[in-house]
């Protein structure tokens, strides 16, 4: 009994430490503040560049997201009032929408389901388990090594030869885990629908899917600090840690505002183009199968938006009427869901802000990959990253009817054809 006592006590010493060690967001809040400029929307921006108080969550030509650290209530109240902005407070207490998203762990510990988020290590079960129930139609894909020496695995589902394909980049922000959970549930749709459109999908195109590209940030996330964006590899000459992997592809690097060059930021573009390994990797594998894709989509939360190229201009991509047609598909068909969901569209630097040394400026730019988009998820900040999971299947389903609306237009346009001689 005492041994059983003994066991008990070190374990409940384990748990105190590990939830110890968690950063904790307790009363932080997020205030959605309304501009009606660039110079104030750049004023609220650059709190969050400065100081750890504060964090971006979001920001486009009419609003700004941010996170404050509640002993600095009062300097964004005192901004807010001398510059008269309209606000309003989206979320009163961080850590306890994280603690709900916790509460739901209990539910289906036994099977990998989506009624919760999970681990790297069951997604990569699940993985898994998907490769060894499908080994005809399914193979692993070895993108490559992170930075703490994690494997960052893609699936590929090929269902017959000559397919035109498609890419699926998802989690290079390490806290958008609804993207994760959306990745891994359109894989198992692909393999086991039984829906007529479903099924053609699946057997007509090629799909390469890598659910979680930035594996040690999605880690920290999980273990440390879940409002985590960037990478964890350490920069020469600073305390800061990380380097935002959706800045590092060397395409108009560092151009035009687009990154920060300051180590502390949250969008520092790396210390030169492909410092991050993670970003290395999954360039270095698209552009080996650059032939075989004729579309890339980037997962990411949140704001319900498609963005096409470019991020680090405003002028419109050769294609631009194309590709706004696609994601008017896309968001016509979401919409038509029950949920009602509605997303907009345009382009990357025009719709939010100015970006560059994205993966999807550079598959569309150095890649020849001709409809490339990134997609914003669920929701529009009510919850933001912290998607409470009983959405996560109704936001999949959004997906998956966008997806289809998407890959019909793009085909209609001519945007599937295959890409190399057999
Ligand atoms: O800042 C980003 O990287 C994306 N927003 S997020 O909140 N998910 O971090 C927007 C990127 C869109 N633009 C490009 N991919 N260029
Ligand atoms: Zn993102």
């Amino acid at each position: 009994m005492k041994t059983l006592i003994a066991v008990f006590g070190f374990l409940a010493i384990l748990v105190a430490l590990a939830s110890a060690s968690k950063v904790r967001y307790d009363n932080f809040k997020v205030f959605k503040i309304k501009t009606q400029n660039l110079e104030q929307r750049q004023m609220i921006e650059n709190l969050a560049e400065n100081t750890e108080s504060f964090n971006l969550w979001h920001s486009d030509d009419k609003e700004v997201h941010i996170m404050v650290n509640p002993q600095k209530l009062i300097h964004l109240q005192n901004l807010t009032r001398s510059y008269q902005l309209p606000f309003e407070v989206m979320v009163s207490n961080v850590q306890s929408l994280i603690d709900a998203e916790q509460s739901s762990k209990t539910t289906d510990d036994l099977s990998f389901g989506w009624t919760r988020y999970y681990p790297l290590s069951a997604i990569e079960e699940f993985l898994d388990e998907i490769l060894a129930e499908h080994p005809e139609v399914t193979s692993g894909i070895d993108i490559g090594t992170s930075y703490e020496g994690r494997k960052i695995r893609g699936i590929k589902i090929s269902y017959k030869e000559e397919n035109p394909g498609l890419f699926i980049e998802s989690n290079i922000h390490a806290r958008e885990w609804i993207t994760s959970a959306t990745a891994t549930w359109f894989i198992n749709q692909l393999l086991t629908s039984t829906d007529a459109d479903v099924r053609y999908l699946a057997e007509n195109y090629d799909w390469y899917i890598v659910p979680v590209l930035n594996v040690d940030g999605f880690v920290y996330t999980h273990e440390t600090n879940r409002m985590w964006r960037k990478t964890r590899q350490p920069v020469e000459g600073s305390a800061c840690i990380g380097a935002d992997p959706n800045r590092n592809s060397d395409s108009h690097w560092m151009e035009n505002g687009g990154a920060s060059a300051d180590p502390c930021s949250e969008t520092f573009a790396g210390s030169h183009p492909f410092s991050e390994p993670e970003v290395k990797a999954i360039t270095d594998y698209i552009a080996s199968i650059k032939d075989r894709i004729n579309i890339m989509l980037a997962f990411h939360s949140y704001s319900q938006v498609l963005l096409s190229p470019y991020g680090h201009t405003s002028e419109p991509a050769d294609n631009h009427d194309d590709l706004m047609a696609v994601a008017k598909a896309y968001s016509d068909a979401v919409k038509q869901l029950p949920y009602g969901t509605v997303y907009t569209y345009g382009t990357s630097a025009t719709a939010m802000y100015a970006t560059s040394g994205s993966t999807r400026d550079y598959v569309y730019n150095e890649l020849g990959i001709r409809i490339s988009y990134t997609i914003e998820m669920r929701d529009t900040g009510r919850f933001g990253f912290i998607l409470p999971p009983v959405q996560i299947l109704p936001h999949c389903e959004d997906t998956l009817a966008g997806i289809l609306a998407l890959v019909d237009k793009a085909k209609e346009l001519g945007y599937l054809e295959l890409k190399y001689s057999v």
